[in-house]
């Protein structure tokens, strides 16, 4: 099925032409009156206009979120956790339509967006609002009549900054946490993908209380260094690039505030000789974890994109590998059975298909793809890039550096001594796979690999009760799980004496 198009008259959503910042509960046009043009991905046509805001704009949101602050914090883990329950439940009435904005904005296909996106985004909301009503504090006992009591307390304002890879789930694992911990935000979208953000806004615009969340538009320098720097802030939260992530740290270090990062990735996926033993079905589950790499057009932190694959079974494994990736569906990101849809920007793009060369340059041979995908009528100026695998070795840049496309770059080892120092030869540390039924061999490995989150077995899964955070230069701090809640919170010890006696 093809979901009729943002653009004909039978749309299942309409974008405007024009989308404001929403500061204080209101759309507001940016102060210096700008706006720039926000480009669809899958035909490469520019479909609406967006504020590009200034420090001005940032300063305006942050009044807003201070003048509310006492106000929500205020409120009890229950109110709380029921607006993030109202919010859920707007967003499952509106799931398609949001999907449909997202594929829009983004150029994912439609099948991820109405299956993985949004409904993971929704789950996040009702995982946060059951997390903060489940929050204890604590108390130890200091003597007899002495006990310290232990609150948590939200921070305050916050600062998050986002990337273009998920915008609305990139959006929920950022807001979700910080209001449940009953902190008020200002949130900076990429401008790479800020319209989809507007759309879902006006989906529960009216459910949320003035001020407690606002969304400024608007590029990196010009937008989101003035709230990453803002003295006004109390944390900031950003997901995106690991030289802006030491921007960001640069930033906040001047304020003093706590930061988390969530950065690039190398991840290896690494698959044993026990894979093809006598087991189809477990086969071809391993085959899909290698065929992950394509996953969001390979847009994704955690990308499987080393395959470190046992010299025993290459052959044979590379045979099924290859077949699978030549069956992946490319097509309008609209179709529903479109698998991999178009790469978010021509920057993007661009760059994807710089290492495409500089793989080619350095010795690695392409055993499938490693070009542009030339497409037709509607989608012909729309960014589409064939998915490749590489193979070559573990010292080549294909291997080290952050491609961010439907990219693998794929070598073979021999001992599991070597797939792990390979697997930790990277300044990377996000995600990590193994495949293997030894499970003596996968608790191991996966406890030597220096990443926040190996799958064992299984790739690309994010359910919101799972800590997901890098080692390395992947990042500081974890997202999902209720210990995010404790990035949003401070301490407060009250130390009390029940003592009738003199000091
Ligand atoms: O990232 P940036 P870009 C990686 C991926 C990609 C590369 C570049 O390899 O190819 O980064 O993407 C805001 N102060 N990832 O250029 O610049 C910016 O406006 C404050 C991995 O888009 O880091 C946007 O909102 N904010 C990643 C956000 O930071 C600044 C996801 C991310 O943009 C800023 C995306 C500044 N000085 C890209 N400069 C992941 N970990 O998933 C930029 N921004």
């Amino acid at each position: 099925m093809l979901y009729a198009s943002p653009n004909t008259k039978n749309a299942l959503i309409s974008f405007q032409s024009k989308y404001e910042n929403f500061i204080n509960g209101e759309w507001k046009p940016p102060v210096k009156g700008d706006y720039f043009e926000n480009v669809t991905p899958v035909t490469g046509e520019a479909f609406c206009e967006i504020a590009r805001s200034s420090k001005e704009d940032i300063e305006r949101a942050l009044d807003a979120a201070h003048n509310v602050k006492n106000v929500w914090a205020a409120h009890s883990p229950t109110e709380r956790a029921n607006l993030l329950l109202k919010i859920a439940d707007r967003m499952e009435d509106h799931k398609e339509e949001l999907a449909l904005a997202e594929t829009w904005d983004n150029g994912k296909a439609i099948r991820e967006t109405l299956n993985a996106d949004i409904p993971l985004a929704i789950d996040h909301f009702r995982y946060f609002a059951s997390a903060i009503r489940s929050q204890e504090g604590s108390l130890s006992q200091i003597s007899d009549d002495t006990v310290a009591y232990h609150f948590h307390e939200p921070l305050g304002v916050v600062g998050q900054i986002i990337p273009w890879n998920f915008p609305l789930l990139m959006a929920s694992w950022k807001i979700a946490p910080a209001l449940a911990a009953g902190n008020t935000i200002v949130l900076k979208p990429a401008e790479q993908t800020p319209a989809s953000i507007m759309i879902w806004l006006e989906v529960i615009a009216d459910l949320l209380p003035p001020g407690v969340l606002n969304i400024v538009n608007g590029f990196g320098v010009e937008a989101g260094k003035p709230l990453a720097s803002s003295s006004r802030i109390q944390k900031v939260a950003f997901t995106g690039e690991t030289t802006t992530g030491r921007l960001i740290m640069q930033y906040a270090s001047e304020n003093i505030i706590p930061v988390t990062l969530e950065l690039g990735g190398k991840s290896p996926n690494i698959f044993f000789d026990d894979v093809m033993e006598n087991d189809d079905a477990y086969l071809d589950k391993a085959v899909e974890g290698f065929v992950m790499f394509a996953l969001n057009q390979g847009e994704v932190c955690t990308c499987p994109s080393r395959a470190l694959i046992q010299s025993s079974i290459y052959d044979d494994f590379m045979e099924k590998a290859l077949a699978r990736v030549e069956a992946i569906k490319t097509g309008h990101p609209l179709d529903t059975e479109t698998m991999m849809g178009a790469q978010t920007s021509q920057e993007q793009m661009e760059k994807i298909m710089s290492y495409l060369d500089i793989g080619k340059k350095e010795g690695a041979e392409c055993l499938i793809g490693g070009e542009k995908q030339i497409k037709s009528g509607e989608l012909e100026n729309g960014y589409y890039i064939q998915p490749t695998i590489f193979k070559g070795n573990n010292r080549m840049r294909i291997f080290q550096e952050e491609i961010f496309g439907p990219v693998v770059s794929v070598t073979t080892f021999d001992t599991a001594q070597q797939a792990l120092e390979m697997a930790n030869n990277t300044l990377y540390g996000l995600g990590a796979g193994v495949w293997t039924r030894n499970i003596n061999q996968a608790y191991r490995f996966g406890r030597n690999i220096q990443a926040g989150r190996v799958w064992t077995n299984c790739y690309h899964d994010y359910p919101a009760h799972a800590a997901f955070g890098g080692y390395k230069k992947s990042g500081i701090g974890r997202e999902n799980h209720q210990m995010m809640l404790s990035h949003y919170q401070q301490t407060k010890n009250l130390l009390v004496s029940y003592s009738e006696n003199k000091l």
